[in-house]
Formats: structure tokens, C-alpha cells, sequence
């Protein structure tokens, strides 16, 4: 029999304000930041910290949906398949889609009353080289921001026109707040943000430079895309019969560096970690979470395995992420004393067993050139520079590279949804052999720094993985020792 928790909310929707801009309304932001401010505002019993929730290239029809309901949904966090607790949302107060007309964003934007800007607009949504993380200006969408500096079509570019029109009119600044998966995100946001000022002018870059908070985050909630059929389950199971619902884990964590000098709600006390330094904390969660994550995905998917629980199910793929998080990835973090790694690793690996969220492989593949930097290629530096094994990590980057060929060991077809998805397919298309493919895959310098480019034993280690993928499968490479 399954338990269900309802939790409803405690506040009048109608009389709460806008405080919070956020870019990049999906799944995760709904379930994520949301509810955190559903939280506040059920314990103030309202404010003004609601959110206005904006879409700028994709999904006007959920905004539409949204609308349609005054923004208010349900989320389904479940603890497992017999537990789950049923919450009311009503955080979000206005939804926007700003596709050709940013207009009426610029003017939530502008008003006195928006304090802080929250984002979610993942990795690639920044413009900078995943490598080297500094701004495309070889972007088409950036050199069209440089041209048009009033109709924006990026991130980045409608908050260097906010921010623009914001000194115009002699308010203060909004807050900055990155919710992606990218290590100093609140640092990365800066600099692409000043970045494109600095083709404005030098001096409003350095306007923004003195006067705009960008505080960085980490962000931590397994909430994989809606399908119909979690959309059946939440009907059939919880009776919910809301098409806005999203289903996703019991766990949520956000550690946010406190930085807000225009205010913030008091998030302390609806359980975010405010803290003077994320960085130990999301380069664990990077390298730990998303780093296993990517590896289940591209050593599952060659597997033919399809979610994440039933990845893990299989020993020798739990085993190969014990390996990868214990073995090579957990040296190379520099935490702090209290926190106790193998328990966050022994906690990570039930999370994923979860079997409830049915978490796509495929959808985790997603954009893997702008996310294995920060997951596994700068613990490998870290790793070679000491001369210490990465076995685990050379297979992830063999089986990323096998992945974006575009079609399995069967000769079964794939999209691969990519940025560099050209740039890849055409890698293959010209090498033949696998030491040509590694070779060449190996001088991407947008993915690859210098120092990996370079190193012998690394792209070793990635050519021994990828042929004994081809050539014999999988089953092959998944042979770990925890304790080496
Ligand atoms: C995942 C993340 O899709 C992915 O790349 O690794 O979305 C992951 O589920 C979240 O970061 C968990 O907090």
C-alpha cells in the first residue's frame, strides 16, 4: 500500500509579490528552487519572494499550461516507490515565454521590486568553451547579441540589457544567482555576463563588475524529464491529475554562497546551506553525483541499459561507479573535515537505485561536451599529475566518444543532442581507426585542455578502453578492484 503525504499550501497565492526573476523554467527549477520558496512563503504565510518564471527559447506550451492554472502545480517527491509526498505549489506567481519579445520580460527584469535573478539554463546556455570556460564570441547567437544589444537572444545578453537599462534609470543592481551544474557557477556567470558588456562598453562592464552580486550555488535534486507515462503514474498512483506535475526524489540540497546585497528570503531556515564558500561543495557534487551520473549513462547506454536504477541494479555497474567516486575521483577533493565522503558516496549510490523516477540514461548523455569537464576531466588532471590511476574515468571518456558516433555496437542508430554534435559526427566520419579517432578526439580543445591533450598516459588509457569496448563489449571493461 502506498503512503502518501499531501502537503498543501498555507498562503494566499494572490497576495504575494514578485521579488525573484528566474530564466529557464523546467522540471528542475519547478521542483528545485520552487519549492524552497513555497516553503518560505508557507511559513511567512506570503511576501515578496514569489517568482516570475520565464522561458527565452523553448516550451512556450508549458508556460501557456501554467497560465492556464495561475501557476499553481503539484510535485511528487518520492522516498522510494511505497513513499511519497504530494506538495501543492504556488511559488511561481507569473510565467513568461520571451521568444521574439523580450519586452515584457525587461520590464519584470527592470522593476524595483525584482532583487534577485535566478537561472537554470544549463551548461551551454552560458556561451562559454566548456574547456577553458571563456566566452564564444564565435557563437552566432553571442555575435547577434554583440550586434543587437537591445533585442538579446542569450542569457547573458538580456542580463547585460537588464542590468543596462537598470544603471539607465538609476536602480540597483539584481542579484545573480546560477543554479547550473558548473564549478564556480556564480564566478562563470560574471564573466559571461561581463564578458558581452565589455563589447558594450568598458566602462559598464566595470560598472557591473562594482556593482553586481553574483553569488555561486549547488544544486542537488534527481528530477528527470516528465513522459506521459509519469504523467499516467501520477494520476493512476497519487490521484493527481495535473498536467504542470512533476515527479522527482525525496533528497533536495542547495548550498548558496551568501552574497545578496539587495536582500534575499531567509532560506536558512527552509534548509539551504548558506555558506562563504561553495566550491568544496559543488566540485564533491560535480565530480561524485554527475561524474557517476555520466558514467552510468555512456558505460550503460552501450550496455543497453535504460535508467539510471536499473544501471545500478547491475553489480558490476555499481561497481564500476564505487570504483570511479572511491577510488579516483574522492582524492582529488579538497573537503571540509565534517564532511564524511563515504557516506555521500554509500547515500549517492541508494539514490540512484530509486527505482520510482525511472531516470533516463539518454536524457543525462545530453550535452556531454559541456558537461564531462567539470564531471570527470579535471579530477583527471588531478589524477595524472600524481601519476594515479584512472582506469574508471578513461573508460567514461571511451565510452562518451563511442556515444556521440551516433550508433551502437548493433548498429543501432541514436540522436545525439550536442552542441559539438557536428563537430563529433564528422570526428568519426574521418577517422577510421580507433587511434586516429582517440588521437584526434583528444586535440578537441574545446573540451580538452592542453595538459590532457598532451598527456601520453592519459589518451593510453582512453585508446585501451575504447578498443576493448568495440571489441568486446562492455562486459570487458567493467572490471574494478576498490581497493587499488
Ligand atoms: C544529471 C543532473 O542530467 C544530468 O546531467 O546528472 O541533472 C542531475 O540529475 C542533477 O544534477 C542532480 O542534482
Amino acid at each position: 500500500m502506498i503512503s502518501i503525504k499531501t502537503t498543501n499550501t498555507l498562503y494566499a497565492p494572490d497576495k504575494v509579490d514578485v521579488g525573484i526573476v528566474h530564466i529557464g523554467l523546467g522540471a528542475f527549477h519547478r521542483a528545485h528552487q520552487a519549492v524552497y520558496i513555497e516553503k518560505n512563503l508557507n511559513r511567512h504565510q506570503g511576501g515578496d519572494w514569489g517568482i516570475c518564471a520565464v522561458n527565452i527559447r523553448s516550451n512556450t506550451q508549458l508556460v501557456d499550461q501554467l497560465k492556464a492554472n495561475n501557476c499553481r502545480y503539484h510535485i511528487a517527491e518520492y522516498q522510494d516507490s511505497q513513499n511519497v509526498e504530494l506538495r501543492e505549489v504556488n511559488a511561481i506567481r507569473d510565467a513568461l515565454f520571451a521568444g521574439t519579445d523580450k519586452e515584457p520580460l525587461f520590464e519584470k527584469l527592470v522593476s524595483p521590486k525584482t532583487k534577485i535573478v535566478t537561472l537554470t539554463v544549463t551548461e551551454k546556455g552560458y556561451y562559454l568553451a566548456p574547456a577553458d570556460k571563456t566566452l564564444r564570441l564565435d557563437d552566432p547567437s553571442i555575435q547577434h547579441d554583440i550586434q543587437n544589444p537591445t533585442a538579446p537572444k542569450t542569457a547573458p545578453g538580456i542580463l547585460v540589457e537588464a542590468l543596462y537599462r537598470r544603471k539607465e534609470s538609476g536602480l540597483p543592481a539584481f542579484t545573480v544567482l546560477s543554479c547550473d551544474n558548473m564549478p564556480n557557477n556564480g564566478s562563470l556567470t560574471r564573466q559571461a555576463v561581463c564578458g558581452l558588456a565589455e563589447h558594450r562598453s568598458t566602462e559598464f562592464a566595470q560598472w557591473i563588475q562594482d556593482n553586481v552580486a553574483f553569488p555561486s550555488s549547488m544544486v542537488d535534486r534527481i528530477v528527470p524529464a516528465m513522459s506521459d507515462a509519469s504523467r499516467e503514474r501520477l494520476q493512476s498512483e497519487l490521484q493527481c491529475d495535473d498536467e504542470n506535475a512533476v515527479m522527482c526524489e525525496a533528497f533536495s540540497q542547495w548550498v548558496v554562497e551568501d552574497n545578496f546585497p539587495q536582500g534575499r528570503p531567509d532560506w536558512e531556515e527552509d534548509g539551504v546551506q548558506m555558506v562563504a564558500d561553495v566550491h568544496p561543495f559543488e566540485t564533491m557534487k560535480l565530480r561524485l553525483l554527475n561524474g557517476s551520473h555520466s558514467l552510468l549513462a555512456y558505460v550503460g547506454l552501450a550496455a543497453k541499459h535504460q535508467t539510471v536504477a536499473q544501471a545500478v541494479a547491475d553489480e558490476k555497474f555499481a561497481n564500476l561507479i564505487r570504483h570511479y567516486m572511491s577510488v579516483e575521483a574522492s582524492p582529488t577533493l579538497d573537503l571540509p573535515e565534517e564532511v564524511q565522503v563515504q557516506a555521500y558516496i554509500d547515500s549517492l549510490i541508494s539514490r540512484f537505485a530509486n527505482d520510482s523516477l525511472q531516470h533516463q540514461l539518454s536524457q543525462i548523455a545530453m550535452d556531454g561536451s559541456q558537461k564531462i569537464p567539470q564531471r570527470w576531466l579535471s579530477g583527471a588532471e588531478e589524477r595524472l599529475a600524481t601519476r594515479s590511476s584512472l582506469a574508471a574515468t578513461a573508460l567514461g571518456v571511451a565510452a562518451w566518444l563511442f556515444y556521440v558516433r551516433g550508433e551502437d555496437l548493433d548498429g543501432n542508430k541514436h540522436q545525439v543532442d550536442d552542441p559539438m554534435a557536428q563537430t563529433l559526427s564528422e570526428l568519426h566520419a574521418r577517422c577510421s581507426d580507433p587511434e586516429s579517432l582517440v588521437h584526434e578526439a583528444l586535440k578537441l580543445n574545446d573540451i580538452f585542455s592542453n595538459t590532457l591533450s598532451q598527456n601520453e598516459a592519459f589518451s593510453v588509457a582512453v585508446l585501451s578502453a575504447y578498443k576493448t569496448l568495440i571489441s568486446s563489449g562492455v562486459v570487458e571493461c567493467l572490471s574494478f578492484n576498490n581497493n587499488t
